[in-house]
């Protein structure tokens, strides 16, 4: 693709995340690119956003567990973009309003205190974690029926991010065994889904280094002062008005949200 197609589709992209509304999916409607398009294209759509004023507090992982990757049908871990505006208060309400079909999953989200970049082994990354917490990505896709098909769709619309709410945290993180956590998703107070931390690539951490590899592969490091999502450790579901809806992490704690119309 060139610059100028790249564009294009970060506008379209950016419309119907501004408008709410759907669009068909990149591919459907202009054929196979590649995921360095789809990332191009991402990028492109954070400069639009920044360009208001937004500000990139992070990144997301995105299809990092086996239940993630079965719901999506796609088996590759990707990665999105935070700012600012997507941020929730923990135990506030998220209207309905404004949204296209969002959905809800359970996450661990790391805030890091130092530079990272590709080389970092998995305990150099450890080491760069200043706190561990509970968290609930609310995901909301721009592609018509949340179906994208492809991975350089979702890429391009950033990994589908929309929102997100960080929970309670642990501040001495290294002493937590992240692989063993048990993690669940609970609506109205009944557990919904669960898994351990292991469900994402065998341990989070991994996830982490999966960022910063990927972001390496960009030239571009992590910051410190990142907040990162590890990727859901099970699927998703759908948000109704009324539902109240929360995640738990062993060892860590909670987070949740009640849905208004
Ligand atoms: C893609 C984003 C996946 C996760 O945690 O696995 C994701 C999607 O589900 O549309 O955020
Ligand atoms: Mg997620």
């Amino acid at each position: 693709m060139n610059e100028i197609q790249i564009t294009e589709l970060s506008q379209m992209l950016y419309t119907a995340r501004k408008s709410v509304a759907e669009m068909e999916s990149l591919t459907k409607t202009f054929g196979e690119f590649p995921l360095s398009d789809a990332y191009h294209i991402q990028a492109h759509g954070i400069g639009l956003r920044q360009a208001d004023g937004e500000k990139v507090i992070g990144y997301k992982m995105g299809l990092t567990s086996k239940a993630k990757m079965e719901q999506m049908g796609l088996h590759t871990p990707i990665f999105g973009v935070l700012t600012n505006v997507m941020e929730v208060t923990n135990q506030s309400t998220f209207s309905l309003k404004n949204k296209i079909h969002p959905k809800a999953e359970p996450e661990i989200y790391f805030r890091t205190n130092k530079v990272l970049n590709g080389l970092a082994t998995p305990a150099e990354a450890f080491a760069a974690v200043s706190e561990v917490g509970v968290a609930l990505e609310i995901l909301d896709s721009r592609f018509a029926g949340f179906k994208y098909f492809t991975l350089p769709d979702v890429v391009a619309d950033n990994s589908s991010s929309a929102f997100f709410v960080l929970g309670e945290s642990v501040k001495m993180p290294t002493a937590l065994n992240l692989k063993d956590l048990q993690i669940e998703i609970h609506e109205n107070d009944k557990m919904v889904f669960s898994a351990t931390g292991a469900a994402i690539l065998g341990d989070p951490i991994l996830s982490l280094c999966e960022l910063i590899k990927l972001l390496g592969e960009q030239e571009k490091t992590l910051p410190a002062g990142s907040i990162v999502l590890a990727g859901a450790a099970t699927q998703a579901i759908e948000l109704k008005a009324g539902q109240q809806i929360s995640a738990t992490l062993a060892e860590v704690g909670q987070v949740r949200f009640t849905v208004a119309e």
